[in-house]
């Protein structure tokens, strides 16, 4: 009996810290990420909000699992994604968008 309801609580913990995974909010623009850095945790799903200010951009990433991603003006899109292994990550803007489009890059730093 002791067992049974240890397990059941060990479950509801379980549910409560997946369900608490961060949503973090990138807004694009020309031509760049605000914020331009972003820290998250490894094995951990992770939503990313994402808006544009100004243009039209895009954000994907092979490496941490992001498809490719439209970020227009006046919506906002959410991905969300769970990286598999620590490092730093440089994504560069994915749709051509202009003369800032080659430096337009979001850091993306995953912890282990
Ligand atoms: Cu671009």
């Amino acid at each position: 009996m002791a067992a049974l309801t240890l397990a059941a609580a060990g479950m509801l913990a379980a549910g409560t810290a997946a369900a608490a995974h961060p949503t973090i909010d990138v807004v694009a623009s020309n031509w760049k990420f605000t914020p331009s850095k972003i820290t998250i945790p490894v094995n951990e799903p992770t939503t990313l909000r994402l808006t544009s200010a100004s243009g039209v951009h895009g954000l994907q990433s092979d490496e941490l699992g992001i498809p490719l991603t439209k970020i227009s003006i006046g919506s906002f899109t959410l991905v969300t994604f769970t990286p598999k292994k620590a490092g730093t990550y440089v994504l560069h803007c994915a749709i051509v968008c202009g003369p800032g489009h080659p430096d337009m890059t979001l850091t993306v730093v995953v912890t282990p």
